[in-house]
């Protein structure tokens, strides 16, 4: 309904606007055109200065609208440097604008045509040129090189001591995969993935794969103030880690492995509090259209302390585990990893259970 009233009202304004201009022909038509063009002069300038005020109203009304919805204070160490880059760059562009709008708005006003105005022929002046081209030139470089100063902060190699997680993106979730206790993660075979007992195509052939942990809800847990990096990989389509309250985001493409570091450094318990928010969560969206789940891909980050993290990772039990346990195990404990000789069968029964939802 209101789809079509937006349509209506931009009908109606455009056959007012065509009524006026047959409108003021015929006035010029039946008073003379010198008197009727001065006129038409005279409204043309005042609506040019109602449409700028208008504008710079409509401006602070989505200022209004839009700043409570606005994301919190940046949830990680990276994240400020992009903040105080955005920050920059509006304050910047925002400054010329205002200075150019207002400027073109009221010299239109100002200099409006009358029969005792004749204009002012300026073709050209050199040192004009040179001005406002060496500036804004100097102004986007130094804009674009703190951009990739920050691209290459974030792309470089992480830290030595950076928590290691994969995260697989399918139509419709994430899968999150912690390395256990060796720090490794197994190898995978997109050839062994199977729905019900291996969602991410481990090969247990590869005793690494022995301890890995996949978090039941697909949930992504880190430590904060801690690095952590990222390996991106798809099962499917393209999808795209968003991490918009850490200001991360990274493609996740099949077939290719993309990563990405970064520093939480506030806790979720700490966010609910500087966002007054009892309820909030950490989100992963998926930032690139996917199919036609996509709205609803969403995961979620726990960020905890070492301590917590430590609790919960020791109540996980790792996907071999719950797997392959017990028909297939080896005889004393599903999470030892088997010798060479007797690796568990690669497709085992259906006692299985599938641990990330559909
Ligand atoms: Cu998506």
């Amino acid at each position: 309904m209101s789809g079509f009233i937006a349509i209506a009202l931009i009908l109606l304004v455009f056959i007012i606007i065509y009524q006026i201009a047959k409108a003021s022909e015929l006035a010029m038509i039946l008073r003379g055109e010198e008197k009727v063009k001065a006129s038409t002069n005279r409204l043309m300038a005042w609506l040019l200065m109602a449409f700028f005020l208008l504008g710079l109203y409509g401006i602070w009304e989505c200022h209004e609208l839009m700043m409570p919805k606005m994301l919190p204070d940046s949830a990680s160490v990276q994240g400020v440097q992009y903040d105080s880059m955005y920050r920059v760059t509006v304050i910047v562009t925002g400054i010329v604008f205002f200075l150019t709008q207002a400027l073109l708005f009221w010299f239109a006003f100002r200099y409006q045509s009358t029969e005792k105005r004749t204009s002012f022929f300026f073709p050209h002046n050199n040192k004009l040129e040179l001005i406002w081209t060496t500036i804004p030139a100097i102004a986007m470089a130094v804009l674009v090189a703190i951009g990739l100063r920050n691209w290459v902060s974030m792309t470089s190699e992480a830290p030595k001591d950076a928590a290691i997680v994969e995260i697989v993106g399918k139509q419709f979730n994430w899968i999150v995969r912690y390395p256990g206790n060796d720090g490794v993660l197994g190898t995978r075979d997109f050839r062994k993935i199977d729905d019900a007992n291996n969602v991410l195509g481990l090969d247990w052939k590869d005793r690494n794969n022995m301890d890995d942990i996949i978090s039941a809800n697909g949930e992504l847990h880190m430590v904060v103030n801690k690095p952590i990096k990222l390996i991106i990989g798809s099962r499917d389509v393209i999808h795209d880690v968003g991490l918009p309250h850490f200001r991360m985001k990274m493609d996740a493409v099949p077939g290719i492995i993309t990563t990405l570091w970064f520093t939480p450094r506030y806790t979720t318990a700490q966010m609910k509090e500087i966002t007054k928010n009892p309820n909030f969560v950490y989100e992963i969206s998926c930032d690139q259209m996917c199919g036609k789940g996509h709205y609803a891909m969403r995961g979620t980050v726990v960020v905890e302390t070492e301590a917590e993290y430590k609790a919960w990772l020791a109540s996980q039990q790792t996907y071999y585990a719950i797997n392959n346990a017990p028909a297939a195990a080896p005889a004393d404990s599903a999470s030892v990893a088997p010798t060479g000789s007797e690796q568990p069968a690669e497709q085992p029964g259906n006692n299985n259970q599938t641990i990330v939802k559909q």
